[in-house]
């Protein structure tokens, strides 16, 4: 008897947990690119041999293979989310190949970054925020993860020893942010029902901003897009 109550009861407990799950909403959506596709360039990575082992494209602007959806824009709420708690979890950049990955991600405020070397060369990781360093650290192969406190609203990672490294980390004061994938889609779940201002944001192609009404059980469209011409 005991044990049937206890099985109702964490039945029931269930049903209330996944339901109050579902009472939020979702932004969601593509990313779409209006212009005219650039030229992919790929980068000189002959000043380092390991680098030089594996051929890279620019990465600045990189588009769906249609060419009409843009990746790595984070996409956040700059408008009425509540503030949220930073994770216990680091926000990781993995240094490989010569590149960062992720380029462009989100973290909370007070989150921390973690900086992996999976290279057999020698990186530098220099942070700005604007003009401003944050921090300048060699990190040789193998040498321990950097681990940072993150302070600032884009941050900008740049690699002193190969030029074309370039990481960006935009922190908010909340969750609610998400970076478009190769296919140009992103998705920011478990939205609080409201009206927000969203804002898109690209490193080179600027950012746009758009209202959006977010009810419970639904996915929001705030349709964002960009074109050439903006710098
Ligand atoms: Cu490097």
């Amino acid at each position: 008897m005991k044990i049937a109550s206890l099985k109702a009861v964490l039945a029931s407990g269930a049903v209330l947990v996944s339901g109050a799950a579902f009472a939020a909403g979702s932004i969601g959506g593509t990313v779409s690119f209006t212009g005219a596709p650039p030229k992919v360039e790929k980068l000189n990575r002959k000043s380092d041999p390991v680098c030089a082992k594996v051929e890279m494209d620019d990465p600045t602007i990189t588009l769906s293979k249609d060419g009409k959806a843009l990746a790595n824009v984070l996409v956040r709420i700059t408008k009425g989310a509540p503030d949220g708690k930073a994770p216990a979890e680091a926000a990781v950049i993995n240094q490989k190949d010569c590149m960062y990955d992720p380029r462009v991600q989100g973290a909370v405020e007070g989150q921390k970054v973690q900086i992996k070397n999976s290279d057999g060369t020698l990186h530098n990781v220099h942070a700005y925020a604007g003009q401003k360093t944050l921090f300048n650290q060699a990190q040789p192969p193998k040498a321990k993860d950097i681990e940072k406190d993150l302070k600032g609203d884009v941050i900008r990672l740049k690699c002193d020893v190969h030029p074309w490294m370039t990481a960006y980390v935009l922190l908010s004061k909340h969750q609610f942010f998400a970076t478009t994938g190769a296919d140009g889609k992103f998705e920011i779940k478990d939205v609080p029902a409201g009206t927000y201002t969203v804002e898109a944001w690209h490193e080179k192609l600027g950012s746009q901003t758009a209202e959006v009404k977010v009810e419970d059980g639904k996915a929001a469209d705030p349709k964002l897009a960009f074109g050439d011409k903006k710098t």
